[in-house]
This record gives structure tokens, sequence and C-alpha cells, in this order.
């Protein structure tokens, strides 16, 4: 079925309500803490207070005397039993053609310890309490060291590991160098920049939760994780840490309560809570505190940046070119080296014709917490970096921020970018007229007046954002070092009363598979969206799978069912064939019914899928009973979700108080399924981005090393009163290679939202003489800009 067909069926476009709410609503979920197995004991990690820091000694007897204490594991207990240390996903060479720099990553520090929280024993008792108690008994003897924390002092900062002694990991370009310089010899005008894309910390609602389980009797082991990528968690810890067979160990990620990328990797916890229950031979649960969580999940983002765009004297753009410092964290997270790089700079292009970009990124080593991705991962920081700096050169050309744009937008497809991707179709002036006209652009003027008047500064900003999303083709994601590949599963069991379950490799964890996904087979089959089961996050129940993150999961996962339904259709038809007495060729299926094409004969589905599983009068030599399909699909290029985002922003000079008025977003997801859920999931994007705008940061003392921003009386987070009610439009350009016609939704809104709030801010404060300013736009840092220029 193509996309165009797929798109007029009759759930496809329907708001159908979420069907895994009403357990959420009502408590019923079954979340990792919710699960209770028998001889339960619990786990708590003593982790390091410094930024760095040799360990001189550990001793554990007092703790391994506590009452109700079981364990007490160091790092030597974890060499001892050969574990190894965690491997990163994703492996980058530099531009000198040598490897990366992979350090040592133990799962519980040896002789040195890298950042505040970094775990260094684990100790295990009957009850939490009683864990917690013995690890204040846990004495270790730290030598502390001097800390690098700001990318920018990572050079010739105290080296971290032995393996990167200037703390650098790899330098990664992209582009044509010398053909970009000469651009810009010739240049009518160039723009600068420098920017920081500020530290973000993940905050799922849920934390990160484990349950480490073995069995005795099948010497196998369980972990129950709050993960969003089962088969990879799997993967990773039975090939490269454990050397286990990979059947000997079932991953469950039951019910996630948010992950936005933090949930994604192989985390230290993880393996030491599987390979502690066979060693302490218990059930062992560690749910992470909230504390724990801003000191050791994965963080986000963290980049410094130097842009140049160079531009005719028509305001057409002619080069880019950027260099970055990625700050990586203390170790490699398991995709933390494809975010700076693959996912960051071949978007650089936007939605521009600039013919020629290149881009320079160097990776360090920093006494923080593992960077990796976080809701958009790469993207966000491309877009921000692109729309800043081109709203910069309008404010710098005199030119409106929407004239600069509709003049460099790509207008004809496919479009093969100076930097790798190859973009398949959009409507980039489509998106600009809808979000201008949503937003009421024509007012502005007159609302700027009203604002002025008592005495305030409105001002407006433009963000048009292009993502890749759909990760990833296997072939392009291994040439460019994934360790596997990126395809999908899907396994559709019809059942003999035409039920349906479907097993995915995807993972909903807030996204509302079990709904849209649903959708997307009753639509195909013609049956109730009731009638079909999603079954997700489990590797004992779903064939091998990649999980959710990059927003794939419609698009692939989505095309992996698709491609299942195909080959069930196949089957049904000729099981129809036969009890209509035709030819396979001559029958139709829809809306649930197969007809002989020219007459009126029909079947229900729910007749042959009768029929698959009572096949007497079948012929069985050449049609094997059941109506089951796995398929696995490989997507041939990303998807490439776009839109504009405007922003429109009141700002008082006296306090520096940024209130956001108007925030307007017109997306082209291609085809959409669920336009509620999309727009539940536009709004989630959009508070994030806007959250990383105005008020969220995560900071660390530069000279100690210590995080500053360790809970949320110190770590603002976006709440409902920070927002007026957003404007949503789409525009459609169904995706030219999946079966679907999806393009990713999950992601958007924080890609496309941080540049459109900034350029707003510095469009109201333009008159005042402020050029500059980095996120987040806080209060006081306004109020700073403004008082900089007025001395
Ligand atoms: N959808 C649709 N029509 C489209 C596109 C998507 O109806 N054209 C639907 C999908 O069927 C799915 C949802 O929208 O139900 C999101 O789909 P998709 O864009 O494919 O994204 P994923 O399901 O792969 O989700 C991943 C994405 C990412 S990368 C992050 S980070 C993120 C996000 O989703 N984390 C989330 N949204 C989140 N939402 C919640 N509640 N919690 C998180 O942790």
């Amino acid at each position: 079925m193509g996309a165009n067909d797929f798109a007029k069926l009759p759930h496809i476009g329907e708001s159908v309500l979420r069907k895994e709410d009403y357990r959420f609503l009502t408590g019923a979920g079954q979340y990792t803490d919710d699960i209770t197995l028998p001889r339960m004991a619990h786990a708590v990690f003593v982790r390091s207070p410094h930024a760095h820091a040799l360990v001189k000694s550990v001793n554990t007897s007092a703790a391994k005397s506590a009452p109700g204490v079981i364990g007490v594991l160091e790092g030597k207990d974890v060499a001892n039993d050969k574990i190894n240390g965690l491997p990163c996903g994703w492996l980058i060479t530099s531009t000198d053609g040598q490897p990366m720099k992979e350090p040592p990553h133990p799962i519980l520090a040896l002789d040195k310890v890298r950042y505040v929280g970094d775990h260094v024993v684990m100790v295990v008792a009957e009850t939490l309490e009683q864990a917690k108690n013995a690890a204040e008994l846990v004495e270790v003897d730290y030598e502390p060291l001097s800390a690098v924390v700001d990318v920018r002092d990572a050079k010739g900062g105290a080296a971290l590991h032995d393996i990167a002694p200037d703390n650098h990991c790899y330098k990664w370009a992209i582009g044509d160098k010398a053909q970009v310089d000469a651009a810009f010899n010739g240049a009518a005008h160039i723009t600068k920049l420098d920017l920081i894309n500020n530290r973000l910390v993940p905050n799922a609602m849920e934390p990160r939760a484990a349950i480490g389980s073995y069995s005795r009797a099948n010497d196998d082991y369980t972990l129950y994780v709050s993960n969003q990528n089962p088969h990879v968690e799997r993967l990773l810890m039975t090939a490269f840490v454990m050397g286990l067979p990979e059947h000997k160990v079932r991953v469950i990620a039951p019910d996630v309560g948010g992950g936005f990328g933090s949930k994604i990797y192989l985390y230290a916890e993880d393996v030491c809570l599987t390979w502690a229950s066979k060693k302490l031979n218990r059930n062992i649960k560690w749910i992470c505190e909230r504390g724990e969580a801003f000191l050791s999940d994965a963080h986000g983002r963290d980049h410094s940046s130097h842009a140049e765009l160079a531009i005719d004297k028509d305001g057409k753009f002619l080069a880019l070119r950027v260099h970055t410092d990625a700050n990586l964290g203390a170790y490699l997270s398991t995709f933390s080296t494809c975010v700076p790089t693959i996912l960051y700079a071949t978007l650089l292009a936007g939605q521009y014709t600039t013919p020629l970009v290149y881009a320079e990124v160097d990776a360090w080593f920093t006494n923080t917490a593992p960077v990796d991705a976080y809701r958009g991962a790469g993207r966000p920081e491309a877009t921000y970096l692109l729309e800043r700096i081109v709203s910069r050169a309008a404010f710098e050309l005199g030119l409106s921020q929407d004239e600069i744009r509709r003049r460099n937008f790509i207008t004809q497809f496919p479009y093969q970018t100076p930097v790798a991707l190859q973009y398949d179709i959009g409507d980039y002036v489509a998106c600009m007229d809808a979000s201008q006209k949503l937003a009421d652009v024509a007012g502005f003027k007159a609302r700027q007046a009203a604002s002025k008047a008592q005495g305030k500064l409105r001002g407006i900003g433009y963000s048009s954002y292009i993502e890749a999303c759909g990760l990833a083709p296997s072939n392009i994601a291994g040439a460019l070092g994934a360790r596997a590949g990126l395809f999908e599963c899907g396994e559709v069991r019809v059942h003999p009363t035409g039920s349906v379950t479907v097993f995915t490799g995807s993972h909903s964890h807030g996204q509302g598979h079990e709904t849209t996904f649903a959708q997307v087979v009753a639509s195909r089959l013609g049956i109730a969206v009731d009638a079909v089961d999603i079954v997700h996050g489990d590797t004992g129940r779903v064939p091998f799978g990649m999980g959710t993150y990059g927003s794939r999961s419609i698009s692939v996962g989505g095309a992996a069912i698709m491609k299942a339904l195909d080959k069930i259709e196949a089957k049904a038809k000729k099981i129809a064939a036969h009890l209509l007495e035709a030819s396979d060729t001559d029958i139709d299926f829809a809306n649930g019914e197969f007809t002989v094409r020219g007459t009126d004969k029909k079947i229900a589905f729910g007749t042959v899928a009768l029929t698959a599983y009572v096949p007497h009068n079948y012929p069985l030599e050449t049609l094997e009973p059941g109506l089951n399909e796995t398929a696995f699909y490989d997507p041939t290029n990303f998807t490439f979700p776009s839109g504009t985002y405007i922003a429109e922003v009141e700002i008082d000079p006296e306090t520096g108080v940024v209130r956001l008025d108007r925030f307007t977003a017109v997306d082209d997801f291609g085809t959409i399924i669920n336009p509620m859920i999309v727009e539940g999931q536009v709004h989630g994007g959009l508070v994030q981005g806007i959250g990383q705008a105005l008020i969220e940061n995560c900071v660390y003392d530069r000279e100690t090393g210590q995080l500053l921003t360790g809970s949320f009386m110190d770590y603002a987070m976006p709440r409902a009163d920070d927002f007026p009610e957003f404007k949503i439009g789409h525009v459609c350009t169904p995706c030219t290679h999946n079966p679907l016609g999806t393009k990713g939704c999950g992601e958007a809104g924080a890609i496309g939202s941080p540049p459109a709030i900034i350029n707003a801010v510095l469009d109201a404060l333009a008159p005042l003489g402020v050029k500059d300013i980095d996120m987040p736009a806080t209060p006081h840092r306004v109020w700073q800009a403004i008082q900089a220029v007025k001395a």
C-alpha cells in the first residue's frame, strides 16, 4: 500500500483517545518500582563527592557488618569477576585518520573518580534504610586533583584519562574547508557569532530504576529497567561488558515514565545490579533518587561555538563556517560521540540553499557527568547556531527575519545539501506563510507600540528549523561508526478471533504508541482500534529491535509493522481466494473485507483469520496454517520534519523579566496518524526548548567541579504558568520513502524553539543596543545585558 492510499484509511488522522491513559491516570501503570520480587534486596551507590580524585583506599568493613547488609561491592570485585567497562556505541574517526580516544569506563571506580557522582561502591541490604545507613559507613580515602568542567578549559586542564593527556577525544570535520574559505574572500558581508549551548539535565518524571534478578534454575538473568532501548541494552551488556551469551539475559522495560534520551544508554548501575544478583544470589532493586539523577544521568547539549556566515550583496548565503567545542563529560556514554558530529553538523545547512558549509568539532573530556542525547540530540544545537546567526545577519543587514529566510529557502526537492544529507521533500515557504498568519505578524507593530506605551520592550523572533529523524538507514549509520544497524522489527499476530497482537522493537515511554500503532494496524485490517494490542519493551517477547529515540518510532517501527501487514494481507488473500473459489490476484481487500473483483462475492477479515487456524478445507500443501508475520524495515533515508516557529516576548527593562506572550509553531510532519498525540508531543518539546532558552541551566562550579544546580531548588523546571497557549499549525508534505508518509514529531518542539525565543529577546532589546545574550535569558542576565550597554 502506498503512502497516499494509507493516508486515506479510516483511523489515520483521527484523534483517538490514548488507550494507555486509563492505566496511567488511575495509578494502574506498572513502573519498575511497582515490581516486587521475592527475596528482594535494595541497593545504594556510594558516589564520589569530588570532581576529580585518586582513590587511595576503600574500607568497607564497617559497612559489611552493619545490620541487614548482604554485600558491599567495589571496583576490585568487578575486576576480579572480569566485568569490563561500559562501551561506547558509536566510533568516531578523527580528521587525522586516528580512532577517537575510548578510555575505560569502569562500572565501579578502581583508582580514580572523574566527576561528582561517579559510582564507587554498591551496598546491598535487606531494606533501603539499611543500605543507606551502611553506605554512610563506607570509608573512601580520596586524594583530590584539580578539576576541569568548562569545555573551554579542557585543553591544558588536569588530564582525566591516561589515554587522552590533553583531554581531547577526537577532532571531526565535514565540508570542504578550502572552498568555504574562498567563498568568504568574495563575500559582501560576513556575520560572526560566538555562542554557548547551555548544559541541561533531562529530568524524566520517573527517575532511572532497575532490578537485577538471577535464576539459579535456568542460570539466566532478568533485568527490569526503566529504559528506552532494551535490546541494545542487552546487546551491549552481554557482548561487551559481562561476556555472556545474549539469550542468558532478558531485559524488560515495563512502563517508563519519560526518558527524553536519558534512558537510551547502558548505565553502570544496570550492570552492577545484574552482576550482583548472581554474586549475592538475591533479587536487587535500585531506584535512583532525584538528587542522584542530577549527578549521574547523562546530561545534554554543552557546546561552545564560533560561527561565520558569508553573504552576497543580495542577502543570499554563500558559505557557513563553524567551529564547535563539545563537552563529552568524564566518560563516553553510549551514543555521546554521534551527537556533536553526525547528528549536529549534518544539519547545518538548515532550510537554506547555502552552497558551502564547513564544520569542525573538537570533543573534550571534562570532570562532569557524561553528556549524551537529550531530546533533539545535536539537531537543537545545529538549529540554535544556524537560526541565531541568520537572525543576527538580518539585524546587521537591515532585513526582516522572515525576508532573509525567504531569500534563502530551498524550494526544489530532492535537495542535496553540502553536509551529506539529501532532503526528500518539504515546503518551507508554506510553513513560513502559515506561521506568520497564525502568529498575526501583521498586528505585531501595534502590539509593540502598546507595550512601549507601558514602558515595556516587545520583540519577535523566528526560527525555521529542519531536523533529520527516523534514525537511521543502517548503511549510513554503519559507515558513520554505529556499532549496530538502526532498522526496526515488527511482528503481527492475528488471532483466530481476528483480534491482533503486535510486537514492536520500538519503545513507548510517553509517546502513545499503544494507540497510534494500533491505529495503523486497525486501519489496514479494517478492525477496531481496541482489537489491537501493542507489546514492547521485553527482549523475551519481542524480536530484536532498536528502541525509541531520534523520533524514529512511527516512521521506522511503524513501517516495519506495515511490512508485516503486507505479508499478512498477501497470505490472507490466498485464504480468501480459496474460500471464494477465485484466484488470489482477483482479490481486493478494503474496510475489513475481501472481495472478488467484478463480482459481489465477499468474505470478512474475521472469517479469514479463523480459517487460518481451522484449516480443514485448506490446500495445506501450499498454505501453512496461522496468520502471523514478522518484518524488519531498514529506512533508505532519514525523514526531514521542518517548520517555522515565531515567538513574541515582552521585556520589562527595569527588572529584565521576559514574558513569553505568544508562541506559534507550524510544523510539517508529513502524514499525521493522531493529531492530538502529535500536538501533545509538540507541546512537550516546546516546553523543554523554551525552558532551555529562558530558565533551565545546569551549572558546575568552574573551580571545584561541584554541581551547583543539583536539585529543583536550583535547576528551574518550566511550569504551565510560564507559557501562553501555543498556536499550533501544520503543513503536510508526506515523506516520500516510507509507506506511511510520516515524519517524526517527537523532538521538533525542542529543536525549533530556543532560537525563536532568543531572537525575540534580542529583537526586543535591539533599541537599547544589546546585540547578544546566552541562554537561559533569565531576568538577571537580561538586566545585566541592559546595564552593560548603558555603561
Ligand atoms: N506520530 C503521529 N504522526 C506523525 C508522527 C508521529 O501520529 N506524523 C505519533 C507517533 O505515532 C507516536 C508519537 O507521535 O505516537 C511520536 O512519534 P515519533 O515522532 O515517531 O517519536 P518516537 O515515538 O520515536 O518518540 C521519540 C521522541 C524522542 S526522540 C524523545 S527524546 C521524546 C519524545 O519522543 N521523549 C519523550 N517524546 C516524549 N514524550 C514523552 N511523553 N516522554 C518522553 O520521554
